[in-house]
């Protein structure tokens, strides 16, 4: 798989490649985002994806409550509408900030460059981004990050990632969540795991339940290791 390309013009099966014949529509969107890496250098950003409720926000506050006393977290945490997952994440003593996009179904590079002046980084070892609910549009949009992470949660089925496979195309990691309500859902881990690693074979998989604290060290112990990694690389250069 060509893994150099800009995530904004990696394509699936079935798509139509326009690269030679077209502009990059999302030219600017990566400009800023290689900005934002420059930027961000000293620290880890995940994008965290997912369809709307699949388990983003609870997962960020529980992620909270493992890493606190090894890592500062902070979060830039968009919706539509309203400042509910920022407010929650608040209250769970996480330093975070909501990006209000107006309708806007995705984060784009420019409101994270705009937003990491208005948060407080100082310290910060990790940045979460938490992207609006929508597995379609933000698979095109670069937003800086280091990794991409998708939650698919078991109430969705598990016939999502080639169904949505940007999203799935572009993710170092897919979490599949809300383990606990396996029982009682007609769904196959193993189903999806393959149709993600039919879009592509490299993502890292891990079963979660933030509810019941289900697969959460292998998670936290995830972080740590990119982030070990990153700081490792800056050493080298
Ligand atoms: N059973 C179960 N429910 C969960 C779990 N994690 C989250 N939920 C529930 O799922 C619902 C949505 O969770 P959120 O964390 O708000 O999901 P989200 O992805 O942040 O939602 P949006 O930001 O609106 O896209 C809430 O009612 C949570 O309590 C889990 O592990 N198990
Ligand atoms: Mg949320």
């Amino acid at each position: 798989m060509n893994t150099t390309k800009p995530k904004s013009s990696r394509i699936t099966a079935g798509s139509v490649d326009t690269e030679h014949v077209s502009l990059n529509l999302l030219r600017a969107n990566d400009f800023v985002a290689q900005k934002i890496r420059e930027q961000l250098k000293d620290i880890l950003v995940i994008n965290v994806c997912s369809s709307p409720g699949s388990g983003k926000t609870t997962l960020m506050q529980k992620t909270g409550e493992l890493l606190k006393g090894k890592l500062k977290m902070s979060v830039l945490v968009a919706d539509p509408e309203t400042d509910r997952d920022a407010v929650r994440m608040k209250e769970s003593g996480i330093n975070a900030l909501q990006i209000v996009t107006g309708g806007i179904c995705h984060i784009e590079s420019q409101m994270i460059l705009q937003a990491i002046d208005l948060i407080d980084l100082e310290g910060t070892d990790v940045l979460f981004i938490e992207n609006v609910g929508n597995l379609m549009c933000p698979s095109s949009f670069d937003l800086g990050e280091d990794y991409r992470v998708t939650l698919i949660s078991t109430t969705e089925g598990d016939d999502k990632p080639r169904k949505y496979p940007k999203m799935f195309l572009t993710s170092e990691l897919m979490l599949i969540s809300k383990l606990d309500l396996l029982p009682y859902l007609p769904f196959s881990v193993e189903a999806v795991t393959e149709d993600a690693r039919t879009v592509n074979p490299d993502i890292d998989v891990l079963e979660i339940s933030s509810l019941k604290d289900t697969g959460l060290d292998a998670w936290i112990q995830w972080i740590q290791t990119k982030l070990e990694e990153k700081k490792n690389k800056n050493n080298y250069k």
